[in-house]
């Protein structure tokens, strides 16, 4: 039997092998950092048994929660992904598969490669919609990318779109999938009237070495990056301050910043209802956008979620916030869960690559409902 993770978005250390059902595992921290949680992992082995994998030490995951009632995902082709039989026993999180093929893919969510992130940019670049920037590099000297998609014209509404800030939050980026391959279809009319009225401003991947380097939540150098939208810095956060400064040049009036969440298991919002110049407007366009929300998708709910901020006291470190206060924009961190959407399950596939495609396509409904009540 052999494991290995030498690859893109790879994180995982084997502490032993002994036999099929003897094999122990750990999750590396992120680096500087004691964040972890994603996990990705390949096992070759020629046994036609039941492997027993048990993830030591994971209490003290980021979020431990996260762990009750998950079962992680596993694939043979990479491109299909399953849910395996899963248990967190407290300290140890326990996969339990009988391999039907020799080798196989273990993961914390499907991963989004970083050779699928190029392959998306330059797919999206081939429409007539689409110009493609480069804003400037990371750390570790990867390219932090924008697509603009739509003709500027006066009085357009710029809709600006971030995900993967955290970079083990891969459903943020399958989310951009399916947001982008609806805005390009022109054959949809909901497409074609967004593109009508608004330019969108979309970061794919906010965090390039992170995803990379198999983190959960941070840059190549430990840093959270939602947390540095107060006074990003080309030294700590350089993805936030590229992004930041392209916001400063064009403005923003929409923000919806893509994330995925470890513990609850639904799709929800948290709004700027926090922030020092939230008003009545505000509270309206807000819930406008959740209604339209809830109609443009059974996929979204607004009962379970984040606990709403009491006035004032919102971390303007935070993107949404951040945001939100500087444009006095509708600004939204969205969040899809790592586990399944408790109001619609799917034993097979839990939330999922296709259900986050799904999801992502479904916001555009919603954002050309309150399009006219932007400003
Ligand atoms: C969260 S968003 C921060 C909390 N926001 C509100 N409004 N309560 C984070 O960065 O901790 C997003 C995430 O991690 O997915
Ligand atoms: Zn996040």
């Amino acid at each position: 039997m052999y494991i290995t993770s030498a690859f893109d978005s790879g994180n995982i250390e084997v502490l032993s092998v002994e036999s099929p059902n003897a094999i122990e595992l750990k999750i590396r921290p992120d680096t500087n950092s004691e964040f972890f949680q994603w996990f990705h992992f390949k096992l070759v082995s020629a046994h036609q048994e039941e492997h027993v994998l048990t993830i030591k030490d994971v209490a003290g995951a980021a979020y431990p929660k996260g762990w009750e009632n998950y079962q992680a995902v596993a694939s043979y082709d990479r491109e299909h992904w399953f849910r395996v039989p899963t248990e967190f026993n407290g300290s140890e999180l326990v996969i339990r598969h009988t391999p039907e093929q020799e080798s196989v893919y273990f993961a914390y969510f499907a991963p989004y490669s970083w050779e699928r992130h190029q392959d998306l940019l330059q797919w999206a670049q081939q429409s007539a919609w689409v110009r493609q920037e480069h804003l400037g590099e990371t750390l570790d000297g990867r390219e932090m990318s924008l697509l603009v998609v739509g003709e500027p014209a006066e009085g357009k509404r710029n809709i600006w779109v971030t995900a993967r800030q955290h970079p083990g939050e891969t459903m943020a980026e399958w989310f951009i999938e399916g947001l982008l391959e609806h805005l390009l279809n022109e054959d949809e009319p909901v497409s074609r009237q967004l593109l009508e009225q608004a330019l969108f401003y979309i970061v794919p991947n906010m965090n390039p070495d992170g995803s990379v380097r198999g983190h959960l939540r941070t840059n190549a150098i430990g840093v959270n990056l939602n947390r540095e939208w107060a006074e990003p810095s080309l030294e700590r956060s350089p993805e936030v301050f590229h992004v930041l400064r392209k916001m400063n040049e064009v403005g923003v009036d929409c923000f919806l910043d893509v994330h995925g969440d470890e513990a609850i298991p639904y799709n929800f919002i948290a709004g700027c209802e926090g922030i020092p110049s939230y008003d009545k407007r505000h509270e309206q366009l807000e819930e406008a956008f959740r209604t339209a929300y809830l109609a443009a998708t059974p996929e979204f709910q607004v009962t379970h979620g984040y606990e709403r901020d009491a006035p004032g006291t919102a971390n303007l470190t935070v993107a949404s916030a951040a945001v939100g206060e500087r444009f006095n924009c509708l600004a939204f961190t969205i969040e899809m869960p790592f586990k399944d959407n408790d109001d619609l399950p799917d034993p097979y596939q839990g939330w999922s690559d296709s259900r986050s495609r799904q999801f992502g396509r479904d916001t555009l409904k919603a954002v050309l409902d309150v399009l006219p009540m932007l400003r």
